[in-house]
């Protein structure tokens, strides 16, 4: 059992621009933009505009809508980045890591011989 949605986290304030962010793609349904704290050059976040918490309570739809723009983001930030490969990382509540409670997909290129800050 998972808790809540809380309608009033910092991901809904960007999506409602009341709070800045280095915006890299948007559609009806999902927005991307650059992790405050990358943990590598190019980490960025892809999230649904549809309220869930987590992966843990989205419906399929949503769910797909988010990662076909996954999949976008992953192909445009390895070409941007002339990355050699690329992370997808997602967490889910505290014990899982979530520490922003509105789902979202990590995207971080990755180079040969690069490890990722912690
Ligand atoms: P997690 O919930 O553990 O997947 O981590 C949340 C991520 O969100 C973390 O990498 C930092 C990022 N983040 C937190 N607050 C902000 C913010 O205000 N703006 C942006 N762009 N990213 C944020």
């Amino acid at each position: 059992m998972t808790a809540s949605y809380d309608p009033d986290n910092i991901f809904v304030k960007i999506l409602n621009g009341d709070l800045p962010a280095h915006k890299l793609y948007e559609d009806e349904h999902t927005f991307a933009f650059m992790d405050i704290m990358p943990r590598g050059d190019g980490h960025c976040l892809v999230i649904p505009k549809a309220q869930a918490r987590n992966i843990l309570d989205v419906d399929a739809q949503t769910l797909s809508r988010l990662m076909v723009t996954v999949q976008r983001i992953a192909r445009g930030v390895m070409k941007a980045f002339d990355a050699d490969g690329v992370t997808v990382q997602q967490f889910n509540e505290p014990a899982g890591g979530q520490v922003v409670f509105h789902l979202h997909v990590h995207v971080i290129p990755r180079f040969d011989g690069v490890q990722l800050r912690p």
